[in-house]
């Protein structure tokens, strides 16, 4: 059998937890790092949509959607089991991350993209995102992790967009009253899957060697 292909980007969120989720499984693929202002005409080619992640399994499948990816990882491995929520269900956690791209990522996106052109425009979008933080904070009440005291595929969904949110201006979230998101936060950019699943790789061309995810060390 021949390694699934996963086109990704180290630096998105959704190509983040895709990877996440396969490091859970201990899935190899071989990883092909794309550049988004110039992306692989490989990758078009199976995707004309173009946004990673970008899976492509030894059947010929073709998974376009970081959700796929996880689904896929979660009913072909062990992240089925590593990545069951302690309390709640699969089908609570994936509806959470689904939410989350709905309610939060638009309004992250604006926040991102506008902080340093038009900061008005920026923190009213920002306003509008911390609902769903304050949701997260209040799910963190007494546990260490989303759903429970274990990590799930709810925390590797989320954590990849709350760390890009923080990361608009540190100063400004590290300051803020959400006592439980904060250290969560911290702990899944501390953990040993997170760094692992950042490793850094060149652009991927045609002509490179295989490079097979996750790598062996940190
Ligand atoms: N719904 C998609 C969204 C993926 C997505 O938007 N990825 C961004 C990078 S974070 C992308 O590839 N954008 C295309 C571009 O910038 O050209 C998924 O969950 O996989």
């Amino acid at each position: 059998m021949t390694l699934p292909i996963l086109y990704s980007f180290r630096r998105c969120p959704y190509a983040m937890r895709a990877r996440l989720a396969l490091e859970a499984g201990g899935i190899k693929v071989i990883l092909r790092e794309i550049v988004l202002r110039d992306k692989a005409p490989e990758m078009i080619a199976v995707s004309a949509k173009a946004t990673v992640p970008v899976m492509v399994l030894d059947d010929g499948t073709v998974l376009e959607e970081s959700l796929d990816v996880i689904r896929w990882a979660l009913d072909h491995s062990d992240a089925g089991k590593t990545l069951a929520p302690g309390t709640g269900n699969m089908r609570g956690a994936l509806a959470l991350i689904e939410r989350m791209d709905v309610d939060f990522k638009p309004h992250l996106d604006a926040y991102k993209y506008l902080y340093r052109s038009n900061q008005v425009a920026a923190f009213a979008a920002r306003e509008k995102a911390l609902a769903f933080l304050f949701e997260l904070d209040e799910m963190l009440a007494g546990q260490d992790y989303l759903m429970g005291q274990k990590r799930s595929v709810a925390d590797i969904g989320v954590a990849p967009f709350v760390r890009q949110f923080a990361h608009v201006d540190r100063d400004w979230f590290y300051a803020q009253g959400w006592e439980n998101l904060k250290p969560w936060l911290l702990v899944f950019l501390e953990s040993d899957p997170f760094k692992r699943i950042m490793k850094k790789y060149p652009k991927w061309v045609a002509r490179d060697d295989v490079t097979v995810f996750p790598p062996e060390v940190i």
